[in-house]
């Protein structure tokens, strides 16, 4: 059984680790069957101090790995900010990110890694010999794609700022009036996505963020074209009306998809979208071409989230 999951950080994250734990793979899983490979979105990554940073990739590498923050969701355990506070005494900007001592190590492998010449998706899998997440961890993209915000601007105008910006240091709380994927449209899917879409016996989408996660890793050309010829479920990132943890309702509203189970689900579509998992506050949700169940989708713990991974793959059977 090959599976695929696209996905964002933390929604993502917790939803792989129920799935291993459903499987019975990981977290030191060497890769035999069931395999899961995981197109990890990379539009939230930035630049900042000369380091790249790629929040997503490393939320599930840690997660999975078993070095991150559980409270926190991000970043890693035991995290010290020494770093953060001597540049901010040279007066260094920005100040607004969270960048840790355990987690800049991260960084800067990457960066020189980068500077080396090598592309992210090796620089992925070196670090995943580190971490040992028991997935295939691919970035969705090789090219730099950076999610932007449209937003006022002082003078009456607008302007875009970096996604990290609008998301940490507004807390989303900015209206948006776009979010953009600059670089996008030039951008080439990273080697072994394709592959891995097309020999996949499942596609899942964990509940990630549909605009700025899911949205991003389909904004990448002929990647949404691949998972279309797959068998894909959903899981809904939307209960009750509510994004549970998060501000994905302030990404929707920017893109003009109403913060409900079914609005997402259309917004994905049938042709995207076999089946959706919704909540049982959601349940009567229709969506025209996909097959709707409802079970509580709430990832409390391991087994919850387990539950729903297993619903996950038992609808896929159900279509297949
Ligand atoms: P991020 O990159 O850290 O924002 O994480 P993701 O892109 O993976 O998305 C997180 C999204 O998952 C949030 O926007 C929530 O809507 C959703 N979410 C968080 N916790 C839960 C949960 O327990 N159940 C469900 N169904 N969705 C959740
Ligand atoms: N989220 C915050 O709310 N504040 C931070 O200072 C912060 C720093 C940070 C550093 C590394 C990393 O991997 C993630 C980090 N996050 C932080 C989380 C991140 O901004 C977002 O949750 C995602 O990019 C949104 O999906
Ligand atoms: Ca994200």
């Amino acid at each position: 059984m090959r599976i695929v999951v696209p996905a964002g950080g933390i929604g993502g994250a917790r939803f792989l680790r129920g799935l291993q734990k459903e499987l019975g793979v990981g977290p030191d899983s060497t890769g035999e069957e069931p395999s899961i490979t995981v197109i990890g979105n990379t539009g939230d990554d930035i630049t900042l101090f000369g380091l790249r940073i790629c929040p997503d990739l490393d939320t599930v590498m840690y997660t999975l790995g078993g070095g991150i923050n559980e409270e926190q969701g991000w970043g890693r355990a035991d995290e010290s900010f020494t770093v953060k506070e001597e540049l901010a005494a040279y007066g260094m900007q920005p100040t607004w990110f969270g960048l840790g001592d355990r987690d800049t190590a991260t960084h800067i492998v990457r960066s020189q890694m980068m500077a080396a010449g090598y592309p992210l998706s090796a620089v992925t899998e070196a670090l995943c010999d580190r971490w040992r997440p028991g997935v295939r961890l691919l970035p969705m993209t090789d090219d730099r794609v950076e999610t932007h915000v449209i937003v006022d601007d002082e003078s009456g105008g607008q302007r875009a700022i970096h996604f990290q910006e609008w998301w940490i240091r507004h807390r989303a709380a900015l209206p948006a009036h776009r979010i953009l994927g600059v670089g996008a449209e030039d951008a080439a899917p990273a080697p072994g996505v394709l592959e891995a879409v097309e020999q996949a016996d499942a596609v899942l989408l964990p509940p990630s963020n549909p605009v700025v996660s899911i949205g991003s890793v389909l904004s990448v050309p002929g990647v949404r074209e691949a998972l279309e010829r797959a068998t894909v479920v959903g899981v809904s990132p939307i209960i009750g009306g509510s994004a549970v943890r998060g501000m994905a309702d302030a990404c929707l509203k920017a893109i003009g998809v109403e913060t409900t189970a079914q609005a997402v689900a259309e917004h994905y579509g049938s042709g995207l979208l076999d089946g959706w998992l919704v909540d049982r506050a959601d349940e009567g949700t229709a969506v025209e071409g996909v097959a709707v169940r409802s079970l509580p989708l709430y990832m409390s713990d391991a087994e919850a989230t387990a539950a729903i991974a297993r619903a996950a793959l038992d609808l896929v059977d159900e279509l297949k």
